[in-house]
């Protein structure tokens, strides 16, 4: 077996999901190389027990929003220990309980999380949330890549509220895997895939599993790459349907055909999940990747 390049979506505290995953695929530090996408703390059950997953298998972390909002209350917490003044911001109760949980060795960790991290043996990019299109990536804003779910009009980054996903306005290269937008179903793009199948809401942990030297295959072929376990329960509630609504926007068609997630997507979709298209739809009009 050579060296594979395994991709883990949003986890959020879903320990024992990411074991069963990390089962399944028969694992092997110091072999294969292990990447997050972010988000790995709050709203689930075991944020303390995922960030040990992380140190035993020595997987890298890209920061996720989560993260970075958690390391920008500490940041403040900590100038404020030194007498200086800082704005922190509101955590809400959530995120709160989080960020009085973590160890010093679990803030050492998330200190040193990438925005992006970059496989060159399958020259592919991962992130939290995506790129603006038609952006270098040198000139693309840390925020915006840990934030972004679609463009408006004018191409503009929106977190909630854009028409078009980034992704579908992508044309690499280099081939992008992100998170962040969750759905039901992986977003197959020509350049990028996501990865968020809404673990901690009920849904998937999903990885993409490359080969050493593999690519991303085109979207017909996508799914061979994929590999998700369900998760065992809905841990909470909201969030795919908000965010899987404002991110698809115009673009979503409802598939109602059967498959290995129709079951579980159709007594979600009473609260209002919105599936994504795969394939998503190229852009019309041949507006490119301004
Ligand atoms: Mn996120």
């Amino acid at each position: 077996m050579g060296s594979r390049a395994i991709i883990v979506g949003d986890v959020h505290g879903c320990s024992a999901e990411l074991r069963s995953l990390l089962d399944r695929l028969g694992y092997v530090r110091g072999s294969d190389t292990l990447v997050f996408v972010g988000d790995l703390v709050a709203r689930g059950p075991d944020s303390l027990g995922v960030l040990d997953i992380v140190r035993e298998t020595g997987g890298i972390i890209v920061r996720g929003n989560h993260e970075d909002r958690l390391l920008s209350w500490r940041r403040a917490m900590l100038a404020r220990a030194r007498g200086e003044f800082a704005l922190a911001p509101d955590l809400g109760r959530l995120h709160n309980e989080v960020a009085h949980a973590l160890r010093s060795e679990d803030w050492a960790l998330l200190e040193t999380t990438p925005v992006t991290h970059f496989l060159e043996s399958n020259k592919t990019l991962v992130v939290h949330a995506g790129l603006v299109p038609g952006i270098p990536l040198e000139q693309q804003d840390p925020q915006v890549m840990m934030r972004i779910r679609s463009v408006g009009d004018r191409g503009e980054a929106r977190d909630h509220g854009g028409a078009t996903p980034w992704g579908a306005r992508y044309m690499g290269p280099p081939h992008v895997v992100f998170g962040h937008a969750a759905s039901l179903d992986a977003q197959l793009h020509p350049f990028a895939t996501g990865i968020d199948t809404g673990c901690v809401y009920g849904g998937y942990l999903t990885a993409m599993v490359l080969e050493e030297g593999e690519v991303p295959p085109p979207v017909a072929d996508r799914m061979r790459v994929l590999v998700s376990v369900p998760a065992r329960r809905r841990y909470f509630d909201g969030g795919v349907g908000v965010g899987g609504r404002a991110m698809i926007g115009e673009q979503v068609r409802i598939s109602h055909g059967p498959g290995p997630h129709a079951a579980r997507r159709r007594s979600l979709r009473d609260r209002e999940v919105v599936v994504a298209a795969a394939p998503a739809r190229r852009s019309a009009g041949g507006r490119g990747t301004r």
